[in-house]
């Protein structure tokens, strides 16, 4: 039996703050599930889909006209109704596993902590576009800011949020760690400010946590 016949259709998700490792650590949890037999489909936010990735672009788009704060807001919504109704819920309702780099935390996180939005406006939004839809299980990569700007700086251009202040991504890790508070049954948090074996290796704990508690769910 595979794990995917013992627990049809989760919703895993990862975030963290900028230059935690998500893109390296996303590709260690594709291959670590695929492994175990997991049909998975891997998908990121805001993206996912041709027009979701059109609305990326401009989301992320350096421009001489300032961004109003709520029409990012929305544009991430709409990016993430059209990810929902295009690829994640065909996906979950055919029995896959998802796999996303990013999802509505990261909003409360970047619209809320990083842009001041109120928590209650981004409710309204997150129960329109996703009805009760949340993910089974996040894996938060934690790191200090000014580490994950460094890494992220040896990367070359910034994009519209990068160039931010980093207040503004102490403020996105205060806003994770909340969300982490709030929801402590969902949030695997790994340290991310050790080595990548290490990193690594508390994930595939965390994998494999996940794995005991639905396997117990099933018995
Ligand atoms: N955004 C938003 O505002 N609201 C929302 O609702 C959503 C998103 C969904 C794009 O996201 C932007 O969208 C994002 C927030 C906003 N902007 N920001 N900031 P994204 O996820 O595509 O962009 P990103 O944050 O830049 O993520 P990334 O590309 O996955 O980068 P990363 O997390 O920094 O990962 P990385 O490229 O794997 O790692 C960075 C470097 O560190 C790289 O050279 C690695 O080799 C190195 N690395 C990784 N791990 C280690 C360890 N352990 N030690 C040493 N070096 C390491």
């Amino acid at each position: 039996m595979t794990s995917a016949q013992i627990r049809p259709g989760l919703f895993i998700t990862v975030e963290g703050v900028e230059g935690v490792g998500k893109t390296t650590n996303m590709a260690f949890i594709r291959e670590w599930l695929e492994r175990a037999g997991v049909e998975l489909v891997c998908t990121r936010e805001p993206g996912g889909t041709p027009l979701a990735e059109e609305l990326r672009a401009l989301l992320l788009a350096n421009r001489a006209e300032p961004v109003d704060p709520c029409a990012e807001l929305l544009m991430i919504f709409a990016a993430r109704a059209q990810h929902l109704s295009q690829v994640i819920e065909p996906a979950l309702a055919r029995g896959a596993w998802v796999l996303c780099d990013r999802f509505t935390d990261a909003t409360f996180a970047y619209q809320g902590g990083g842009r001041k939005l109120p928590a209650a406006v981004i409710e309204t939004l997150e129960s329109l576009v996703q009805g009760g839809r949340q993910p089974d299980r996040t894996f938060y990569l934690d790191l200090d800011v000014e580490t994950g700007l460094a890494r992220a700086r040896k990367r070359g251009d910034a994009d519209r949020f990068e160039r931010e202040a980093r207040e503004f991504f102490e403020a996105v890790r205060q806003a994770y760690w909340q969300r982490v508070q709030a929801n402590p049954a969902r949030f695997t948090v790994i340290d991310a400010g050790v080595s990548l074996v290490e990193v690594q290796a508390a994930i595939a704990a965390g994998l494999e946590d996940l794995f005991a508690q639905i396997k117990g769910e099933g018995q």
